[in-house]
């Protein structure tokens, strides 16, 4: 039977005003219903705050109401049924507590990785090879796999991933199953193996090894025969995961030109190989990775890692949606994963080395940018450096790379809220294991929350002095999954709280960037989350004009 709620809203706001502390479910579902009739901006007692009394225990006063709310509370009136209730509960229950796997787990904490293009195309200057290529014109003059994980590792970058095999089909290790790669090429005379010298390199300086295996090959003669390229590239596939020791990603390329011949690739029998030889890698393009959707460095402003998979193999999430994980997409959210999203882009304008493109190497303020759009949005960077025709990362790569690393260290390299005295509105069971403080106390295994339910809450921060602050930086305890869809950042100017920064979603971690602001109190608004918020991490932190960081010697 439908229960109706034909509540007027200006009814709706008193009590959920009331139960902002009470924790009254299906107000907080009035809520979010009337939200999607565009009302929302008069629901959330914070976000039009400065209007309202909203003193705790205290009243709503009609007459501190936004002078438009009359006329957009008359146009929310709606009918709600239990069952849909119900069933939007339900959802959000269990969409809040979608979890990461392990490996996906230790992938995010990354944050930063590594792209290296290189195949014949660095020496004929293309971006996609066709297959005709002599492989005697792979001839590196000063290969030096070490060169380019000291540079990756300097730069803060967590893990390399390498083009084993690109488009056109050339292998960088000696393949067992065909002819076309090094072992073909002068270099080394023919004993040469790029993936062995970077996956020793990587070992060496303890960063982690990810491998690129183009299923797209305009060589091997047996592509378009679905079974036999399938049987050839699992065991290429198979050599590469077992003869180099630990793979931690292996990136599976979508991309296939129109000229390609027609044929189906096994992805379930692929991701079968992945699992087996190497269990802690995450599979691009498969279950635990996908495409941020484009190729220019930008995460969505709301990355949800949480999201309703299709029952294709390949390819479930159509990733250029813009919206992938509100409420609405998720739809019946009968197959919710944990999907998160890695943001590939080029140092450069190509993915393989061009020397007409060696002035044009990203600024830092696009780099920065970037970093702040991916890894600040809740997802993992990984920026592609091609080495040249010496087979080195060139020199101009290099110090735009080391420019960045400057600015970033000397950006995050004191966190101003560390030794804040903190205080929040509510804590789950007032037990002090999820109080305030767990935010700053520098541990990301501990967390601040409030009991299930309670989905607004705020955390403020006495810093002790006046701080001036320009970045704040946000993290969740996705451990146990991703929950918050609306927050807000104020600072008490000595008379009044006035925002200086709001965001969706957090995530993993989220930063934003902002005018320089001088306070001594800052508070965090949660408002709005799917379930509780859980907060392990929150920093202020500032950041110096570039060029006074770089000119420092
Ligand atoms: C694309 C490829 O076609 C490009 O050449 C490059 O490898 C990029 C990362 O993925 O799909």
């Amino acid at each position: 039977m439908k229960t109706r709620f034909y509540l007027p809203v200006h009814l709706i706001v008193v009590f959920q005003f009331l139960v902002t502390t009470a924790n009254c479910e299906s107000i907080s579902f009035l809520r979010r219903h009337l939200q999607q009739l565009h009302a929302a901006e008069c629901f959330s007692p914070f976000t039009q705050g400065k209007q309202w009394k909203l003193t705790r225990g205290g009243n709503v006063i009609m007459s501190d109401l936004p002078a438009y709310f009359a006329v957009d509370y008359l146009s929310a009136y709606d009918e709600v049924s239990e069952d849909e209730i119900t069933a939007q509960k339900d959802l959000i229950r269990r969409a809040a507590n979608v979890t990461p796997s392990p490996r996906q787990l230790a992938w995010q904490r990354l944050e930063f990785i590594a792209f290296i293009h290189f195949t014949v195309n660095t020496f004929t200057d293309k971006e996609w090879g066709d297959g005709t290529e002599d492989p005697a014109i792979f001839n590196p003059t000063e290969l030096d796999a070490r060169q380019w994980v000291k540079v990756c590792k300097d730069a803060g970058m967590k893990m390399i991933i390498l083009t084993a095999k690109h488009h056109d089909g050339f292998c960088l290790w000696p393949s067992k199953y065909t002819d076309h790669s090094v072992k073909s090429s002068p270099w080394r005379n023919g004993e040469g193996d790029v993936v062995r010298e970077l996956a020793d390199a990587c070992r060496e300086a303890g960063i982690k090894l990810g491998l690129y295996l183009s299923p797209w090959d305009r060589h091997e003669p047996t592509y378009g025969d679905t079974a036999k390229y399938n049987e050839f590239y699992k065991n290429q596939l198979r050599e590469l995961l077992t003869n180099y020791g630990p793979i931690h990603e292996v990136w599976f390329d979508g991309a296939k030109g129109e000229d390609a011949k027609d044929m189906e690739y096994d992805w379930l029998g692929y991701y079968a190989i992945v699992r087996e030889l190497q269990p802690d890698a995450v599979i691009f393009n498969g279950p635990d990775v996908r495409w941020v959707g484009n190729e220019r460095g930008y995460a969505r402003q709301t990355e949800w890692n949480v999201m309703n998979r299709n029952d294709k193999p390949f390819d479930f999430i159509s990733q250029l949606q813009k919206d992938l994980g509100s409420l609405e997409a998720l739809g019946d959210g009968q197959n919710l994963i944990w999907y998160p999203a890695e943001t590939d882009v080029s140092i450069r304008p190509g993915w393989f080395y061009h020397p007409a493109e060696d002035k044009r190497v990203k600024s830092l303020k696009a780099l920065l940018d970037i970093y702040y759009s991916s890894v600040g949005r809740n997802s993992v960077l990984l920026l592609n450096l091609p080495p040249d025709r010496r087979g080195l990362i060139h020199e101009n790569d290099v110090k735009r790379l080391q420019e960045l690393r400057k600015v970033l260290n000397a950006t995050f390299n004191e966190n101003l809220a560390l030794h804040a005295v903190i205080n929040a509105s509510h804590i789950k069971g007032n037990d002090s294991r999820y109080a305030g403080n767990k935010v700053a106390d520098g541990n990301e295994n501990t967390y601040w929350t409030t009991d299930d339910w309670t989905t607004t809450a705020r955390i403020e921060f006495d810093l002790g002095k006046k701080c001036t602050f320009n970045v704040a930086e946000l993290a969740e305890h996705i451990r146990i999954g991703q929950r918050v869809e609306e927050f807000i950042l104020e600072a008490w100017d000595g008379a009044n709280w006035k925002e200086f920064a709001r965001g969706t979603t957090i995530g993993y971690k989220r930063l934003l960037r902002f005018n320089d602001v001088t306070a001594e109190r800052v508070r965090l608004t949660i408002a709005k989350s799917r379930l509780c918020p859980t907060i392990s991490s929150f920093g202020l932190y500032y950041a110096p004009p570039i060029q006074q960081i770089i000119s420092e010697k």
